[in-house]
């Protein structure tokens, strides 16, 4: 049954039953360089895009991405299919390319739940933490916190680490593990359900791969030792795969992200730093900036120790970077140009 990889009431509220006498529906379990793979109830078949999706693509966001549901017609006795249209996305993860230019990358789309996933070595980081929480929240997900190689500390030590997290986050799901010891294993397979599509993000050489193999019980994807020297694998997974457990709950595995780019998000920052944002209708000033106005009641919960200084910092930071991000194309290039013009006389002045 199509419920059983995912196809809920969600999805079917939103099927077009003008298309359903001629096209079938199926689920992109994988991005190929060429073709995709798609899953329906009974098999997985490969599949193109029809001329028309091609020619209407205006954006990568236009293009089946990882778990996307799609209408599909089938050809040479099933073996071959031809996708016609995506569905409307429930959720979807996505994050700024790299370069200059404007343009998002899909990690995924329809993920009920997101796996962050820190290992307990030098990878642990608070901020790093946020940053993949607001991108998480953004998208609409449910975040879940895994961290990995819970062998390399002592008991102690791990539940140091989880206090942490929680004094900051006290709502967030949370869980330490060891691929190497199996331990907390057992529990992520109780957490995770049938019919939900989970997601693992996080740093290369944290251990998502292995955790999947481990929940599948077999060897089945690469993993890649890490170089002891540089604490620095190089990336293992180099594509996006689905994956259906045998529990019925679904995993997507992807490469370790070097950056998460600037962050292009607002309501995620929102939830991401509540404890601060929870504060802001008390200010004084409605523009209030929380850097330097009177009456801040973001600044007078700095000052009384309610929020911490390092929240605090690195919620300025990303505002910031999400403002500039959300201007226009054509905003960012004045403010770039007024910058350069800037630069150049500042340069000049000190010429002479
Ligand atoms: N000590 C320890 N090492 C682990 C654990 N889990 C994974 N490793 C090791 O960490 C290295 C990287 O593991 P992978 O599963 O390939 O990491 P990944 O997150 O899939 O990396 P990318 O695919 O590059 O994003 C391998 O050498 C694993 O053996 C763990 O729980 N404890
Ligand atoms: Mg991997
Ligand atoms: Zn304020």
């Amino acid at each position: 049954m199509m419920e059983d990889i995912g196809f809920n009431s969600w999805f079917k509220e939103r099927m077009d039953h003008g298309k359903t006498d001629n096209f079938q529906i199926a689920r992109i379990i994988a991005v190929n360089k060429d073709n995709f793979l798609i899953r329906n109830e009974k098999s997985e078949v490969i599949a193109e895009l029809t001329g028309r999706l091609l020619f209407q693509a205006e954006s990568p966001l236009d293009y089946p991405t990882v778990g996307d549901w799609v209408y599909v017609q089938y050809f040479n006795n099933n073996s071959f299919a031809v996708i016609d249209e995506i569905f409307p996305r429930k959720t979807v993860l996505r994050r700024k390319t790299s370069g200059k230019k404007i343009e998002f990358q899909l990690i995924a789309a329809n993920i009920d739940i997101a796996m962050i996933i820190q290992s307990l070595d030098t990878n642990y980081n608070l901020r790093r933490l946020e940053r993949y929480l607001a991108m998480i929240n953004e998208g609409n997900i449910q975040p879940f916190v895994l961290l990995s190689k819970s062998d390399l500390l002592s008991p102690s030590e791990v539940n140091e680490k989880i206090s942490e997290i929680h004094t900051l986050m006290p709502d967030i799901k949370l869980l330490a593990f060891s691929n190497l010891h199996k331990s907390g294993i057992a529990k992520f397979k109780d957490i995770i359900e049938s019919g939900k599509t989970y997601c693992f993000l996080g740093s290369s050489g944290v251990g998502k791969t292995t955790l999947l193999n481990n929940l599948i019980g077999e060897e089945l994807y690469k993993t890649q030792t890490i170089s002891e020297k540089t604490n620095k694998g190089r990336h293992a997974t180099t594509s996006r795969q689905l994956h259906i457990l045998k529990s019925g709950a679904m995993i997507v595995d992807t490469p370790g992200m070097r950056e998460l780019g600037n962050i292009a998000v607002e309501s995620g920052l929102d939830q991401t730093f509540d404890e601060i944002t929870s504060l802001t209708d008390q200010c004084r000033f409605n523009n209030c900036t929380h850097t330097n106005e009177d009456g801040c009641a973001v600044l007078d919960a700095l000052t009384d120790g309610t929020i911490s200084r390092k929240r605090y910092d690195s919620y300025l930071k990303m505002h910031k970077e999400s403002a500039y991000y959300n201007m226009s194309y054509l905003e960012k290039r004045q403010k770039d140009k007024k910058f350069g013009k800037m630069y150049k006389s500042v340069m000049k002045r000190k010429v002479k």
